[in-house]
């Protein structure tokens, strides 16, 4: 009897430290994903009025589905959150409590699936008697990352979320970024007021009313890079894209335009959520703006979207 359970409690140690290693393996994995510049991050804002005075449920997405893709810490690729605020129709901002990651134990279902609890950054922002009406905002922020990949002195190619200068023996570098990603959601609690721009580098501004848009209707922004207008120049080419999961989802694609002098509209053809993305990405010079980095990476990759809940 006492054996049966000493030789238990040994299999079950082995166990253990069979599933800590694969954790570690799969944590490492995780952190060292490629692409992960090519993910959007943004808010998503549900509104409920049904028990007045009403609340709405925010949450983050991160990936490529709207509404909710994967955990901010998956295999596609993780990302630090270092901003989650409300701001008020003032501009007063509130810090909300920032969503917890960590690799989470997996449970395994009896027909082949994997379960796994997160944290998406759910919060319940409820309206009181006291409530300021007018535009609130929902803003969050990835903490900028490094990803470099590199082939190290036995000829292994590795990837890495450090600077190049950090990486020691390193034979040669086949890419390096710096990546981080801004997202906005707006409600106009009783009206809609103009919102003030939250200072991001990549700043993506509305400039209608994204409180009451319709299937059909058209949705205008601004979009500038430290201050500066995007355009499609000499330059290069930047464009907003426009995507939601009731519309071109089986087929791959998403809606477009081009950004001149600052402005990009787009007609929203289906109700539901939209996400409104900008990318871009900007070589590292000695002589331009981004110069300090300079010896830490090759370029930087900026993401920024506004998400929105359009009316049948
Ligand atoms: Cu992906």
């Amino acid at each position: 009897m006492l054996l049966a359970t000493v030789s238990n409690q040994l299999k079950q140690e082995k166990k253990m430290n069979k599933k800590s290693i694969m954790c570690f393996t799969l944590i490492a994995a995780l952190i060292f994903s490629t692409n992960v510049f090519a993910h959007s991050l943004w808010v998503n804002l549900n509104e409920s009025f049904s028990h007045p005075p009403g609340h709405v449920i925010s949450s983050l997405g991160w990936g490529h589905s709207v509404p909710m893709d994967d955990f901010l810490m998956s295999k596609g690729g993780a990302v630090t959150i270092e901003r989650y605020d409300l701001v008020g129709p003032d501009n007063s901002k509130t810090a909300m409590p920032l969503p917890v990651i960590k690799q989470e134990k997996v449970f395994e279902s009896k027909t082949g699936m994997n379960i796994v609890t997160g944290d998406l950054g759910l919060r319940k922002i409820s309206l009181t008697e006291d409530t300021q009406p007018g535009t609130y905002q929902v803003i969050a922020e990835s903490k900028a990352t490094f990803f470099t990949g590199y082939v190290d002195k036995n000829g292994k190619v590795k990837m890495t979320t450090k600077p190049m200068d950090k990486i020691k023996g390193a034979k040669k570098f086949n890419y390096s970024t710096r990546y981080k990603a801004v997202a906005k959601s707006y409600m106009g609690i009783k009206k809609w007021t103009q919102p003030m721009p939250a200072g991001h580098e990549l700043e993506l501004m509305p400039t209608c009313d994204l409180s009451n848009v319709r299937a059909g209707g058209i949705v205008s922004f601004e979009a500038s890079l430290n201050g500066k207008k995007l355009n499609c120049d000499m330059d290069g080419m930047n464009y907003l894209l426009a995507k939601s999961n009731t519309y071109g989802v089986p087929d791959g694609f998403m809606l477009s335009a081009y950004i001149m002098d600052g402005k990009a509209r787009v007609r929203i053809p289906t109700a539901g959520e939209w996400v409104v993305i900008v990318m871009v990405q900007k070589e590292v010079t000695p002589e331009n703006e981004l110069k300090d980095l300079v010896g830490k990476c090759t370029m930087v990759h900026y993401g920024a979207t506004v998400s929105m809940n359009v009316k049948p």
